[in-house]
């Protein structure tokens, strides 16, 4: 391969809806890249992109897939993303090494919910975007609805710079108001003729051509002079207004393109290349790189994809991680398309490419000058919003599984595994029941495991709503030394301004605070303890002997062994034993004086509400809503969006597991949705009622 300096190298990332034809249009940009002399098919399985075993077998994109064209001496990367949710994490990958993205709509359904969501992403990470309008060439293509729901979408941002003269079938014919010229495609690859416009289309071409470079000269002042002066612009200022335009996200230009056909392809390759922007990197100073992905392939090993941040990169190189001061040295660099790795002596700032063996190569890393402290950050990914436990069929498989899931979430940062010591399970989180059961797979496959999957346990929580009193004795004197510790306490829910005035006994009783302890519960929520015994009743050396076991008895919640949370303990009485009592007898005493209280002060058990918000075609509101309702949610504010509805609503967690499924199934795949964790808050009646047998049965049978 050719050197290329930054300025030469653009890099784009390819979005849009699942099926949009993203894979096939990175095909046909290949192809007229030169870096391959056939196209293949998703069909065939024999996409450069779609290589991995995985995604031949499911016949879609699951990983984000490094590319190149070498096109009029601009080498242009690629990286094609997944269009899936659940595979959104290659997205947001690319999102930290693209300088600017290509959004495929498919002709056939216009602006769907899955559009919708990456002009969201993007406009967000500030990415320009260009539009491809692919598959322009099917039956169903449909140019008008296609233009009416862009406008909806992105409003005056969007530009022509073509149009079709004969979406459909027949498909074959892109008129250019770049150029004014007539493109008339005379085979599938991309072979065509370039003509006059024909007369027909001659009005429309100059109207839409008025319009282009009046948006083109809105974005810089000499265009806008030059404009007001001549009334046209040449097509070099042309492009200069609109690289503004589209670099500041003002601006977003749109393309006419079968990628199946390979029309129109060449010319966004070129518009790509003269408007996108390149690498705004130091091509001088210190070498450091991005690791954007890594991966580990057959005959190769662990392979790094990296982004030249600054410098040069070449073969011998010694770099260092700043974060962990790890060394590395390169053997070989390489540029690479999918499974095709060319060796090159030296990539410039700006440009992608790939080196293997490095002892940490794992995406997310940073590796710099040695000494330069150089670091580029981490990715930030969209919280998961699938979650579900996972265990070994075979017992003795738990530490294998622990270290394949390790390896697993290593290349898929998406997949986030945590063991859970409140509920004693191991928790895959992800972004849905798709990536989860490629795990399984992989799992499976690659790792020679058999596990299973299932709804994990909620993180309840146990809390009081009033007050009660209880004491405790714990006395043991059979046989040599014995134990004493007796303990009054009183509690009440831990809310509103601190009250020591209380009946105890019958008895309206001041009590003084002589000590007190205020705990910030890791699990949420707090624990006030305050010492009001009077007259040495108790040591204040017993103190926190009492505590210790009031805070074991909040681990494990006395109603389902949940923690609690947000009490208050009044301590204002006990006894002790001139010998006998010692730390242990008031740690028993505290407990189960605490148990005994929380069972009496109207205890509750509290569940995690989310925040959910879902964005669905209006003809799918309806039952999106009513599936909500079912699953307990507190329907909240609706709106619209750009022709989608959007519904938020406060559900239970607990009610959550295989929404995401659920909710595809409901709305044909046309729906997204998004989840954060809210607060705790009781369960109804009749649930608590249920957990509490639960909890019972459980316990009868340990
Ligand atoms: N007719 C037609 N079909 C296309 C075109 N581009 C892609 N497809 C088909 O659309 C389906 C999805 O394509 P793919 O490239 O996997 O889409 P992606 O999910 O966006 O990567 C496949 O069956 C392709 O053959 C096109 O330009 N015209
Ligand atoms: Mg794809």
């Amino acid at each position: 391969m050719k050197e290329y300096s930054t300025k030469d190298i653009r890099n784009v990332v390819l979005v849009g809806s699942t099926k949009s034809g993203k894979t096939t249009l990175a095909e046909a940009m290949l192809y007229e890249g030169k870096v391959i002399d056939r196209r293949g098919t998703i069909e065939d399985k024999n996409t450069v992109s779609d290589n991995d075993e995985l995604e031949k077998l499911n016949q879609r994109s699951i990983y984000a897939t490094p590319l190149y064209a070498e096109f009029k001496d601009t080498k242009i990367n690629i990286i094609d993303a997944p269009g899936a949710d659940d595979f959104i994490g290659g997205a947001y990958s690319a999102f930290k090494v693209c300088e600017s993205g290509i959004l495929v709509i498919n002709a056939q359904q216009g602006v769907e919910v899955g559009t919708e969501n990456f002009i969201r992403r993007t406009e967000d990470k500030k990415l320009p975007l260009f539009i491809a309008i692919n598959q322009l060439d099917s039956e169903k293509a449909d140019w008008d609805n296609i233009q009416a729901s862009i406008k909806e979408a992105l409003g005056g941002k969007v530009v022509y710079t073509q149009f079709p003269t004969n979406p459909g079938t027949s498909f074959d014919g892109i008129v250019d108001i770049l150029s004014m010229k007539y493109y008339h495609f005379t085979d599938a690859n991309g072979k065509f003729e370039e003509k006059d416009i024909p007369a027909e289309f001659a009005d429309r071409a100059e109207e839409m051509r008025a319009e282009l470079i009046e948006k083109a000269a809105e974005f810089d002042d000499a265009l806008m002079e030059k404009f007001f002066a001549e009334g046209t612009l040449s097509e070099a200022e042309i492009h200069q207004g609109l690289s503004i335009g589209v670099k500041n996200c003002e601006l977003y230009p749109v393309f006419c393109v079968s990628a199946k056909k390979d029309i129109g392809v060449a010319k966004l390759l070129d518009f790509v290349k003269n408007v996108a922007p390149a690498p705004a990197c130091k091509a001088d100073g210190p070498a450091s790189l991005f690791i954007y992905k890594n991966d580990v392939e057959p005959h190769l090993g662990e392979v790094s994809f990296f982004k030249v941040m600054s410098g040069n990169i070449t073969s011998g190189l010694d770099l260092e991680d700043p974060v962990s001061g790890n060394k590395e040295r390169f053997s070989a660099v390489y540029a690479v398309a999918g499974s095709k790795k060319d060796p090159v002596n030296v990539l410039h700032a700006g440009d992608f490419g790939c080196v293997v063996k490095l002892k940490n190569g794992k995406s997310g890393v940073t590796l710099s000058q040695p000494g330069s402290g150089i670091d580029y950050g981490k990715i930030d990914y969209p919280a998961p919003k699938y979650r579900c436990a996972i265990k070994a069929k075979v017992q003795q498989d738990e530490q294998k599984l622990g270290d394949a899931l390790k390896k697993i979430s290593s290349q898929d940062p998406t997949v986030v595994v945590e063991y859970s010591k409140e509920l004693r399970q191991t928790i895959l989180n992800g972004n849905g029941e798709q990536q989860i059961n490629i795990v399984k797979w992989r799992l499976n496959n690659e790792f020679g495991l058999e596990v299973e999957l299932f709804a994990p346990k909620v993180p309840y929580r146990e809390t009081i709503t009033k007050v009660a009193c209880a004491q405790y004795r714990h006395k043991k004197q059979s046989g040599g030394a014995g134990q004493f510790g007796e303990v009054h306490l009183l509690v009440c829910p831990a809310e509103g301004e601190l009250n020591t005035k209380f009946m105890i006994n019958g008895k309206e009783t001041q009590l003084n605070i002589k000590t007190q302890d205020i705990t910030e519960l890791e699990w949420g929520g707090k624990l006030e303890f305050y010492n009001c015994v009077v007259g040495g009743a108790i040591d204040l050396g017993f103190m926190p002997a009492i505590l210790k076991g009031i805070k074991e008895r909040m681990v494990e919640g006395p109603l389902t062994g949940s923690y609690a949370r947000d009490i208050r303990v009044f301590v204002y009485d006990g006894k002790m034993h001139p010998v006998d009592s010692k730390e242990i007898a008031f740690i028993i005493a505290g407990r189960n004086a605490f148990r005994e209280a929380f069972r009496n002060a109207g205890p509750k058990i509290l569940e995690p509400i989310y925040n959910v918000e879902v964005m669905t075609p209006s003809e799918y509101q309806g039952a999106v809503m009513s599936d909500l309702q079912n699953r307990r949610g507190m329907l909240g504010d609706m709106g619209a969006d750009k022709g989608f509805a959007i519904l938020k609503a406060r559900v239970p967690l607990a009610e959550l597991y295989r929404y995401s499924t659920t909710l595809s199934s409901l709305t044909a795949g046309s729906a997204t949705f998004t989840m954060e964790f809210a607060d705790y808050q009781p369960v109804p009646g009749d649930v608590q009622s249920k957990l509490l047998a639960e909890y019972a049965a459980q316990d009868t049978e340990d």
